[in-house]
């Protein structure tokens, strides 16, 4: 599964006017095609990657991009190109961003299982599912050890969102997708796993909130991140047959694995703790120095060592695409989401510069509603944000200078450490009438990124059901002159609203 693909870099011809964003098809999947626990799966992954052109490295974000050199201006579309996408990774994916904030040492070696919070393993059989257990499992463990549930991999791999099917594989971008818009997660007991179905009409058990994508191969913030949520979801390149563990890379004995290679990520696990001091002697190839992973698979507990392994802090892999679940609610009854991007961050627009803006404009439920929380996925680190409101909207903005969107309010800013997706508060709670057309608005300046606002846009690939007739979205490269998503990219703008309409309406949440 997880190859962390690089998708194609789908250049849009279209040039509807000097202001026009470029887009970029470019989230990486982390688990497409295969992912089984068969030898055959993890070869027809990888031929199917070939076969797409699809080459491995990166994260699910810009890392992938090369910056503009053809067309100076800032308004003139701009695409990567295949061939443009070997790009150095920006500086603050290397590492060393996250620890600024690491206060605490921490241990040598860790173990959640020590603590109560890791899942029980479980088991994906033939399917190519790997993608979605891992994801659960990394989301179980974020809630571990005072809550325990066992939430459905079929619901997630069935969603009719996606196109692949159990078989087909799947990836974190979808994962992300599924858990962000509350569409699942669900209780296995709700939608057992393996019987082909899942029912329609079932609410999710859990509102997810944030998720983050850790920098590439950055041992602390990994390490801390397994501190704070138990789990990580990563990936690796595995050749393992089965439940066999039959491997040149791995060895039987010792539950060890190390692959120095260079093929792209196929299968999804979870990391789970660690040990600085595991002897590279352990290994079935012998890695440059010691230290391991302790992860969690989803091949049985026959797999391994009952079920986990370690992997080698030197594995050609694992680090590379890191995520970690780090909110998730309960559901209350009246809460609700406004969203236009129900297949999530499958491309990025931009206008060549780290800055840019995006709204979306949404039409307000029949009943007064509070606007407490705003959404939104930002592409590499330490993002800086600034969120606005916009009341009132009328049916057709004007997009102009001094236009419709000039009437804004400043409602939150801030800055994000972590590439992926999170909430912000509002500074002040705001109460929308009735059926009022409100808008949200985020400005993003991104360190490295000419694609800074996520999209959600059809690359082609076949992964995902697109529907751009849900949304009214607008981009801009200077929040004075503004384009309309969907016409001139074909594209929705990933920008979520969250609201609260309490039967008493009395605002007594904070
Ligand atoms: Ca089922
Ligand atoms: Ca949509």
């Amino acid at each position: 599964m997880g190859a962390v693909r690089k998708a194609r870099m789908a250049r849009k011809a279209r040039m509807v006017s000097a202001l026009t964003a470029a887009v970029l098809a470019g989230s990486l999947a982390l688990g497409v095609g295969g992912c089984g626990n068969r030898e055959e799966a993890t070869g027809a992954a990888k031929e199917a990657d070939e076969a797409a052109g699809n080459v491995a490295g990166g994260t699910a974000a810009e890392s992938v991009e090369k910056p503009m050199t053809e067309t100076g201006s800032a308004e003139t579309p701009i695409a990567g190109t295949a061939a443009g996408a070997a790009g150095e990774l920006p500086a603050g994916l290397a590492g060393g961003s996250a620890a600024d904030a690491a206060p605490a040492r921490l241990p040598s070696r860790y173990d959640s299982r020590e603590l109560g919070r890791t899942s029980p393993v479980k088991n994906q059989g033939d399917l190519g599912t790997c993608w979605a257990f891992a994801s659960l499992l990394a989301l179980e463990s974020s809630l571990l050890p005072e809550e325990s549930l066992d939430l459905s991999e079929d619901h997630m791999s069935h969603d009719p969102h996606f196109q692949l099917g159990q078989e087909g594989g799947g990836d974190y971008i979808m994962s992300m997708a599924y858990l962000l818009s509350w569409r699942g997660p669900v209780t296995e007991e709700q939608d057992p796993y393996g019987d082909g179905v899942s029912p329609e009409g079932l609410d999710a058990v859990k509102h997810v909130k944030a998720i983050y994508l850790l920098p590439e191969q950055d041992r602390q913030a990994i390490k801390r991140a397994v501190l704070e949520s138990g789990g990580v979801q990563s990936a690796l390149y595995t050749a393992l047959e089965g439940g066999t563990g039959d491997s040149r890379y791995y060895d039987q004995e010792t539950g060890a694995y190390y692959y120095e290679g260079d093929a792209a990520p196929n299968h999804d696990v979870v990391i789970v703790g660690w040990d600085d001091d595991f002897p590279k002697e352990r290994f079935a190839l012998e890695p440059p120095g010691d230290g391991a992973f302790l992860c969690e698979n989803s091949w049985g507990t026959e797999f391994g060592l009952d079920g986990f392994f370690y992997v080698s802090y030197y594995d050609g892999n694992l680090g590379k695409v890191n995520l970690q679940y780090a909110r998730a609610e309960d559901p209350e009854p009246y809460d609700r989401i406004y969203q236009t991007d129900a297949c999530g961050w499958l491309g990025q627009a931009g206008y060549g510069s780290e800055t840019a803006w995006a709204v979306n404009v949404y039409t307000a439920g029949g009943t007064e509603e509070i606007l407490e929380e705003v959404g939104f996925y930002t592409t590499l680190p330490d993002s800086g944000y600034e969120v606005y409101l916009l009341r009132d909207v009328p049916e057709d903005p004007e997009l102009g200078e001094g236009g419709s969107f000039s009437k804004r309010s400043l409602a939150a800013s801030g800055r994000r450490r972590f590439a992926g997706y999170d909430t912000v508060s509002l500074d002040e709670p705001v109460r929308l009438s009735p059926g009022e057309r409100f808008g949200v608005m985020v400005k993003l300046t991104t360190p490295g990124a000419v694609h800074p606002i996520a999209i959600e846009y059809d690359p082609g690939d076949g992964r995902c059901r697109i529907d751009l007739s849900d949304g009214e979205g607008y981009l801009s490269p200077d929040g004075v002159r503004w384009e309309r998503a969907e016409e001139t990219q074909g594209s929705n703008v990933c920008l979520k609203a969250y609201t609260w309409a309490g039967p008493e309406m009395q605002y007594e949440r904070n």
